[in-house]
């Protein structure tokens, strides 16, 4: 972990990777999960001036990204048709680019989505199937752009039935590298890729608790690391907290996962994690 700077380049907007950053959620879904409905109607209709306001507040209070998302991936999610998520994320993404200082990802796994992405002024795709859609990694490739490649077992909607694994972060590991060939091969550089290794997704509780004990094996991998872990259900399952009440012990597990290797932190609770990412930093800086 070294603390020199390490610039990455988000489509013109750069970040310094040898440091930690906050990556700010909005759901532009009807049934998201922790904030589910309030940006969005069960019948489809877009809150607009709800969401512009949402995302001044995750800009000032220091997020330096900011993930847009129009399909909920939380286990047992239905997928939406990729017309309804294009039309849910683009007039959002048009609203905030150029008007914000602020890196635009967009969190999909639509091809066709992604295409729209690169005049758009978008500077990371965020893809929780890493690029395994028909299409998706082409695009991706053709778009310029960064990527974040997650892993996950299953699918959103069977992912948590009956998640197993022998090696857990072996094959989370495994599954990152043979992903970030396919993009090599594909004309994605390691310069443009991120990796996640999915808390949530196809894992029990000893899974993801496993996998952030051992977050730093990741770093063989030689790329950056992002994690989501804002209010799960792992922090749920330990603390006996609902949604709304688990903060706290989702900002204890993000510093773990910082000071284990992590540099984007995804979360809905952006001026807590800003803190307590200030607080990481400062250790990383002198360690
Ligand atoms: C994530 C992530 C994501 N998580 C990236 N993108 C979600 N790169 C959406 C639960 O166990 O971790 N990394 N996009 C949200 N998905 C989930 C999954 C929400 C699991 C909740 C759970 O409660």
């Amino acid at each position: 972990m070294s603390n020199s700077p390490r610039l990455f380049n988000f489509s013109g907007k750069t970040l310094d990777l040898s440091e930690s950053h906050v990556m700010g959620i909005l759901n532009i879904t009807p049934d998201s999960f922790s904030d589910g409905g309030e940006l969005m109607s069960e019948n489809g209709e877009v809150y607009f001036s709800k969401i512009l306001k949402r995302v001044e507040i995750i800009i000032k209070t220091g997020a330096a990204i900011l993930d847009i998302g129009g399909e909920s991936t939380r286990p047992g999610a239905k997928e939406v048709s990729s017309q309804e998520e294009i039309n849910r994320v683009m007039p959002v993404v048009e609203a905030i680019s150029g008007n914000f200082d602020v890196i635009i990802s967009i969190d999909t796994s639509n091809p066709e989505l992604i295409n729209l992405c690169q005049k758009s002024g978008v500077g990371l795709i965020n893809d929780v199937r890493a690029l395994t859609r028909k299409g998706a990694l082409e695009a991706a490739a053709e778009s310029g752009l960064p990527v974040c490649l997650m892993h996950m077992q299953g699918a959103p909607d069977n992912m948590q039935d009956a998640p197993k694994y022998n090696n857990v972060v072996e094959e989370v590991t495994v599954f990152l590298e043979d992903r970030v060939k396919a993009c090599n091969a594909a004309g994605i550089g390691n310069d443009r890729i991120l990796v996640d290794p999915g808390f949530g997704f196809g894992k029990t509780l000893e899974h993801n608790l496993e996998l952030l004990s051992r977050l730093a094996d990741l770093q063989r991998l030689e790329l950056p690391v992002l994690i989501g872990i804002s209010r799960k259900k792992m922090i749920g399952l330990v603390t006996g907290r609902r949604e709304k009440d688990r903060l706290t012990g989702s900002i204890a597990a993000t510093v773990l996962g910082v000071m284990n290797g992590a540099r984007i932190v995804r979360t809905h609770d952006v001026a807590e994690s800003v803190d307590a990412l200030k607080v990481c930093n400062e250790i990383l800086k002198i360690s």
